[in-house]
């Protein structure tokens, strides 16, 4: 069972009430500089609002390296536990309305529990995420050289099996696509043949498709490296997208920033899928070197803008078809997972804030005369704008706190959470 602490609307209104009047302020003196610019801040604030972004649930648990884990205090125990926690944070930011699950991790005899939970604290569930990058101790076929492209065809139809088994739960917690990411690859050269093994993948991933719902989509995670370090089997967003080309339409590339060499050009990744019509998703986090999986903005907040000009380029130019689903992907080893899922989630909205303020006739025109100089202007112009008010005051009109991070550490939820969830001793080591 949950534990019992929560904080209260009427705890935020009570903080909202003395940080309102300097909000107000801020948000006043900002709607008059953009309205100087033609821009109405109402609109921008709306669309702040109507922002949402998943969390996922191995998120709000203190995560790990390959070398260690240091526990936090008033860790979720279980599924439940950790709804908890993705509600605090939804309750707070108001930007996270949704949960992604990973099974067999969050697995609970009772889905409909899980479901019911859900529905009770106003959240809703996201992707679901299969796992076949680790050996489960029922398992009878390991993992350890491939899952989906696996040369052993029984190894293969557990993972199949698996996958398939995580859209059957999904269907009970209203989830509406499946991603799946694999560790397969290789760590030495000749080891693999890389053709056999990517239509090993594909016919896999065939079987996993036959089974999605009408309403389902499937979204398939490139990496270039790690576990395996020689090769993955999808290793880049062109072998993605040609396998969500060859599996069809309900197929789709989920783009985990991560997931690319360094100083890769992301935001162009995201540009020829969403031009390809085949953008599913996304994971946000940042890196520095590789897969780090920090807090997404926290190193290169630039990028995350221009992920987000592409998006809402596309948005206005009626380019997709289907609304990319956000999900945050993120390993927090030196802070409290709430602290950091409430502050990546808010620098989300502060980066699409940003990019919905970027004149686009005027980069238009910086582009049809090569104006190169005044292009790049545009965007920082609308990049160097403090748009902090717009989201306080898009938290503040749909019940969250105005000062989340403030508000969290105020309520002492942690503390109340290390009271009534103890310590265990089993928790689970390393990287995940
Ligand atoms: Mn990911």
């Amino acid at each position: 069972m949950t534990g019992t602490y929560r904080i209260s609307q009427s705890d935020i209104a009570e903080q909202n009430a003395k940080a309102l009047p300097a909000l107000q302020e801020d948000y006043d003196a900002l709607a008059r500089r953009l309205a100087r610019g033609g821009t109405d801040i109402e609109t921008i604030a709306k669309a702040v609002a109507g922002f949402g972004v998943a969390i996922p649930s191995w998120g709000v648990g203190t995560g790990g390296t390959r070398f260690a884990r240091f526990a936090g205090v008033g860790e979720p125990r279980n599924v439940l536990d950790k709804l908890e926690d993705c509600a605090t944070i939804q309750k707070l930011t108001r930007a996270t309305p949704t949960v992604s699950l990973h099974f067999p991790w969050d697995k609970n005899k009772d889905v409909r529990a899980v479901r019911q939970l859900g529905d009770e604290l106003g959240l809703g569930f996201d992707a679901v995420n299969s796992n076949t990058f680790q050996d489960q101790a029922d398992q009878q076929h390991s993992y350890k050289f491939g899952s989906l492209s696996h040369t052993d065809a029984a190894t293969r139809a557990q993972a199949v099996a698996h996958n398939i088994e995580c859209i059957e739960i999904g269907k009970v917690l209203g989830s509406k696509a499946l991603t799946v990411w694999i560790s397969d690859g290789s760590n030495f050269a000749g080891q693999q043949h890389f053709a056999r093994a990517l239509e090993r993948y594909l016919e896999s991933m065939r079987a996993i498709y036959a089974k999605l719902p009408d309403d389902w989509q499937v979204f398939i995670e490139h990496k270039l490296f790690e576990p395996a370090f020689y090769s993955t089997v999808i290793a880049d967003w062109g072998t993605n997208y040609w396998a969500a080309t060859q599996l069809g339409p309900k197929a789709r590339c989920l783009v985990d920033l991560g997931h690319h060499a360094p100083n890769t050009n992301i935001e162009m990744i995201v540009a020829r899928l969403i031009q390809f019509g085949k953008l599913g998703g996304f994971h946000f986090n940042d890196s520095k070197y590789g897969d780090d999986d920090l807090d997404a903005g926290s190193i290169n907040p630039f990028q995350l803008f221009l992920v987000f000009n592409e998006l809402v380029d596309a948005a206005d130019r009626k380019a997709l078809d289907v609304a990319p689903a956000y999900m945050l992907d993120q390993s927090h080893n030196v802070t409290d997972p709430v602290e950091s899922l409430m502050s990546s989630a808010m620098e989300l909205q502060r980066r699409y804030a940003q990019a919905c303020l970027i004149d686009r006739a005027r980069l238009e025109q910086a582009q049809a005369e090569n104006d190169a100089l005044m292009a790049l202007d545009t965007l920082k112009s609308a990049f160097n704008t403090d748009v902090s008010p717009i989201l306080g005051m898009a938290r503040h009109r749909t019940g969250g706190a105005i000062d989340p991070l403030g508000l969290y550490r105020w309520s002492g939820y942690r503390r109340h959470k290390s009271n009534e969830r103890p310590a265990q001793s089993k928790q689970s080591a390393g990287i995940v």
